[in-house]
């Protein structure tokens, strides 16, 4: 085919062309202007030719290409410029549903352009439920499985409601939805436990330390997990990933600044990652009760007495911090402290009463990708320590951007 060059493109495509038979061919035109023409059928080297491929100069442009909704450009070639972005919730046949049902709510949605597989792009390859092995008492080998209690396909949870099409994934580390998470217990046997959870899972040093309250350490334990596994292809275009999630906890206050935080991960192992976590506070640390994002009142590292309801009152199921509109995204969660008919104190064995109850709100998380990857993402939310005093997560909106991000983040969006 022809091409008009301009002086900014002709380098670009020798240079995309170049390892190719012929190449692209060079002539002048009847104006003077510079023609050049291909000489293989996949000139912009992405995979797809034309027809299939509606711009063979750009690599960027076929049918594994996320079409963003907002430039003009049919970016996945099916002939519509800027389709709407889409949903696709499925309703299981059976509660709790699939990992892939669980997957499409998170809006891992097929798309629309057929691939040379004859098949229209899906970036959700796979979905799974994960678990976690590892040696308990007496070198037993003990499995903590995810199971269909812990987990739901929520069309809310309290007020919150998702981010992006009707439903989003809820993962618990106890009974998803529990009135009462305090008083949960643990579903794994009692007894059983990990001995050295950070080998098991893996996590690298500074994901390990967010279990063990920022000291690095091979010990600690874990049990109650629930794992949404999830294999994604990258669209060609695609340089950030994107996904919403807001985390739970029981555990606050009463082991606020201890060890026995439960955490959120998400795991990723792509090419530029080896299985780090991407859901990370400022410090490096993963979402826990330890977390920056999780005391947002006071701010962190909060005032001595912390622990103490008098410290807490205005921040933590009472008036709430208002500002980060934090307190009505609590309500109605089970972890707003205000179970029915009683106040919101606990006492505690050594006297103290505490507010019980408290979340993170709404964060958005970013990811660097290389484009058209295939990666893995391990959703994961566990109890540490003992499977008492649950925690929860709901998940939601995986999205895309074209611009890398560098080296991504977590931030509160905008409500
Ligand atoms: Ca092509
Ligand atoms: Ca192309
Ligand atoms: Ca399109
Ligand atoms: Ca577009």
């Amino acid at each position: 085919m022809l091409q008009r060059a301009t002086g900014l493109l002709l380098p670009a495509l020798l240079l995309a062309c170049g390892s190719s038979k012929s190449g692209y061919v060079v002539d002048a035109g009847p104006e003077g202007n510079l023609l050049t023409s291909c000489g293989h059928a996949d000139c912009d080297g992405d995979g797809y030719t034309v027809p299939a491929d509606c711009d063979d100069t750009n690599p960027l442009i076929n049918p594994e290409a996320f079409d963003f909704p907002t430039d003009g450009i049919d970016n996945d070639c099916d002939g519509i410029v800027d389709n709407p972005v889409l949903t696709c919730e499925t309703i299981p046949a059976q509660s709790p549903g699939t990992p892939t049902d669980f997957a499409r709510a998170a809006d891992l949605c097929a798309q629309h352009a057929i691939t040379n597989a004859g098949t229209v792009f899906d970036p959700l390859v796979h979905a799974a439920w994960g678990q976690v092995e590892g040696l308990g008492p007496g070198q037993t080998l003990w499995t903590s499985t995810t199971k269909p209690q812990q987990v739901a396909i929520a069309s809310s949870f309290g007020q919150n409601q998702p981010r992006q099409g009707k439903t989003m994934v809820g993962l618990a580390n106890g009974i998803w939805a529990n009135t009462d998470p305090r008083n949960d217990p643990a579903l794994d046997p009692a007894g059983f436990h990990i001995n050295d959870a950070c080998s098991a899972i893996p996590l690298m040093g500074q994901d390990c330390a967010s279990l063990t309250n920022g000291t690095p350490s091979g010990t600690v334990n874990v049990q109650d997990w629930a794992e949404l596994t999830l294999t994604v292809k990258i669209p060609s275009n695609v340089q950030t990933a994107v996904f919403d999630f807001a985390f739970f906890s029981s555990e606050f206050n009463q082991w606020w600044n201890s060890a026995a935080n439960d955490a959120f991960f998400v795991l990723v192992t792509s090419k530029g990652l080896q299985g780090q976590n991407v859901a990370k506070d400022q410090n490096g640390l993963a979402i826990t009760v330890n977390s920056g994002f999780f005391q947002l009142c006071p701010a962190p590292p909060g005032p001595a007495g912390l622990q103490e309801s008098a410290a807490l009152t205005p921040c933590v199921g009472l008036a709430g911090d208002a500002s980060q509109s934090i307190l009505g995204q609590l309500a109605g969660t089970g972890y707003d402290g205000a179970i029915a008919g009683t106040n919101d104190t606990v006492q505690a064995l050594d006297g103290d009463t505490y507010v019980y109850g408290g979340g993170s709100g709404w964060l958005t998380a970013k990811f660097p990708v290389v484009r058209g990857e295939t990666l893995e993402m391990r959703v994961i939310i566990a109890d540490t320590f003992d499977g008492l005093k649950d925690s929860a997560v709901v998940f939601d909106a995986v999205r895309w951007e074209e611009a890398s991000e560098g080296g991504g983040g977590v931030s509160r969006p905008n409500q």
